[in-house]
């Protein structure tokens, strides 16, 4: 039986990969489908927005990164439980995007010099005072649940997760500058040994972005 959900997106992390940390910590199955541009030049227009990701199921169509992952935490009991922690979780989430949009604009920069520049705001300013926010949010919202709006798992959790592993993966810096955030680190361990997450992570498709 075709799995019920269809996620569409290019052959790479970026703006897709939050979604699919999502279904794959739920443990939902998905039809994980990566276009090339010769196939997305026929989609497109066909599109809401005109841009991927885009989130098929029920005859339904849902664009919007954000909007496809905040839908899908909320159906499977990953977006917090009150609506102030469903809003704190959101708040961490549109954090961790802002992060991935430092990163893709480094990433996909083509003058050398602003790229550059960039890069070192990046690791020297905008990073570690992200990361001290994260350990506050920690300290004041985690309940000692080691998850960042306690006391269970949400997908701001895999948000932050998302967003440092892509800044690792772009090359911006490795997993030890974690290190000294404990909070985080302990939670970037956390995520790795879970085994609906350790599992993706070991077979996910390997690409630049
Ligand atoms: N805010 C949107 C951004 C979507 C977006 O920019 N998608 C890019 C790929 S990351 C895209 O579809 N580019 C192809 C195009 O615009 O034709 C989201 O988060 O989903």
């Amino acid at each position: 039986m075709p799995a019920r959900y269809r996620l569409t997106y290019f052959n790479g992390r970026a703006r897709a990969e939050l979604i699919r940390l999502i279904f794959h910590a739920a443990g939902e199955e998905f039809e994980d489908n990566r276009i090339d541009t010769g196939s997305w030049q026929q989609l497109k227009p066909n599109t809401p927005f005109g841009a991927l990701p885009i989130l098929e199921f029920d005859g339904l169509v849902l664009a919007q990164s954000l909007a496809i992952a905040r839908f899908l935490a909320r159906e499977f009991g990953l977006a917090g439980k009150a609506r102030f922690d469903e809003a704190l979780v959101d708040s961490v989430v549109d954090t961790s995007n802002d992060i991935l949009g430092d990163i893709v604009k480094i990433i996909f920069n083509e003058d050398d010099k602003l790229k550059r520049e960039n890069q070192k705001k990046f690791v020297e300013n905008i990073l570690p005072f992200t990361l001290q926010s994260l350990e506050n949010m920690f300290a004041k919202h985690g309940k000692g649940s080691g998850y960042i709006i306690g006391p269970d798992l949400t997908y701001a959790d895999l948000a932050v997760f998302n967003a440092l592993d892509q800044a690792v993966q772009a090359g911006l810096v490795q997993w030890q500058f974690f290190d000294r955030y404990k909070h985080i680190s302990g939670l970037l361990r956390r995520l790795e040994e879970t085994p609906r997450i350790a599992g993706y992570l070991k077979t996910r498709p390997h690409t630049p972005y």
